[in-house]
């Protein structure tokens, strides 16, 4: 049996709650920003999210929901004189700058226990990697500015963006990933929150924990290893939502037992 070598961290959803109170946020200022009247709400962005990364999304939004709710396709203004990629790219860049800021203001905290679960795993010498479809600077910025100016180097690697052209749910990032670290899969755990995102890492061969949040407490995750609330603390006790855990937060220890199981 391998040894447990490295845990790789989705970062969306997983290390914090950011798709609500930070990219949806970001995407709006983008909007109105760019004199567009579109805003998006947090039930229609539920729906948005089934298609990863923000050019994506915002194509996605314009090839199945923006005839539907107008009556008509979207016309790229005139005054741009861009092609659609090109407008997406500009109206997406608008959005990473926003999101930053939003980063750069605290707007959105880490999730419970990941703090504690990262410090130990330091301090245990686990090797730690992130895997993620955002845009680098949004990781950058995340960790930054909750965990300090150096935590970027707690990560061996982070694989983010455009680096792979394939995005979750295919498997490509973990892969990328393991591939930097030259790791396999048998060496790795990773932590996940979506569907897509347990596609992914199931599609690269990892053991995987999700812990759930509001956009994805309804998906399916009966490939997952381990499905939780969150990773708990000793006086806030994680739910167990599938599979077999009786500790009452996710410590390295946990991690190890579910890596060998
Ligand atoms: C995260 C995403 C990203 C962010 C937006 O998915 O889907 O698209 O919502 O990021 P995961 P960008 O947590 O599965 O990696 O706008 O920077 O693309
Ligand atoms: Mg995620």
């Amino acid at each position: 049996m391998s040894k447990l070598e490295a845990l790789i961290f989705d970062v969306d959803g997983t290390l914090a709650n950011t798709e609500k109170d930070g990219h949806l946020v970001a995407f709006n200022m983008a909007f109105e920003a760019a004199g567009l009247d579109w805003k998006w709400s947090v039930e229609l962005y539920g729906r948005l999210l089934a298609v990863t990364g923000g050019k994506e999304r915002i194509k996605f939004y314009l090839s199945d929901f923006y005839k539907n709710e107008r009556g008509q396709e979207f016309e790229i203004p005139t005054a741009a004189s861009k092609t659609l990629d090109e407008f997406v790219a500009d109206l997406h860049a608008a959005k990473t700058r926003y999101y930053v800021q939003l980063m750069e203001q605290g707007a959105v905290p880490l999730r419970t226990g990941v703090v504690r679960l990262l410090n130990e795993a330091r301090d245990a010498g686990m090797r730690l990697a992130i895997a993620t479809t955002t845009t680098p600077a949004n990781v950058t910025s995340l960790l930054s500015h909750t965990l300090g100016a150096d935590a970027v180097d707690w990560f061996e690697v982070i694989a983010a963006g455009d680096v792979v052209p394939a995005k979750k749910p295919a498997p490509d990032i973990y892969i990328w990933a393991m591939e930097k670290m030259h790791l396999c899969a048998e060496q790795c755990l990773v932590f996940e929150d979506s569907h897509n995102g347990l596609l992914s890492s199931k599609g690269a061969g990892l053991k995987t924990v999700i812990t759930i949040n509001e956009y994805t407490a309804d998906h399916d995750f009966s490939d997952a290893d381990l499905v939780l609330s969150d990773f708990g603390e000793p006086q806030q006790p994680m739910q167990l939502i599938a599979g077999e855990c009786d500790a009452p937060f996710f410590s390295l220890d946990t991690a190890h037992k579910i890596f060998h199981r």
